[in-house]
């Protein structure tokens, strides 16, 4: 995962992730950063509406097929992160989750 090439000035890295979500899944499944890293997910919904929420980071990011979503945020506590979308609109949505990997640095 250290292959991505960063064409960013030497500050804080940054760690751009596009996540697929899709019925019912999200893709890829396992995010692994380092403490102190900034993250810019991408949420591209494939099918119906997805949301992507991790509650230690009180983050929560809906999005709809065809207008993917964009955020960023700081990963300033290392640890396990599930995170999982949080819509209603299909049952399967139950089941979409992976993890946020913090290491600690
Ligand atoms: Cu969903």
């Amino acid at each position: 995962m250290s292959s991505v090439a960063a064409a960013t000035p030497a500050q804080t890295p940054k760690r751009e992730i596009v996540l697929d979500a899709k019925k019912f899944a999200f893709s890829p499944a396992k995010i692994e950063v380092f403490e102190g890293d900034v993250v810019q997910v991408t949420l591209v919904p494939a099918d119906i509406p997805h949301s992507f929420t991790i509650d230690a980071y009180k983050i929560a990011k809906r999005a709809e097929p065809g207008k993917p979503v964009t955020f960023e945020f700081l990963c300033d506590k290392p640890g396990t992160f599930r995170f999982y979308c949080n819509l209603t609109i299909d049952d399967g949505c139950k089941k979409m989750a992976g993890e946020l990997i913090v290491q600690k640095k």
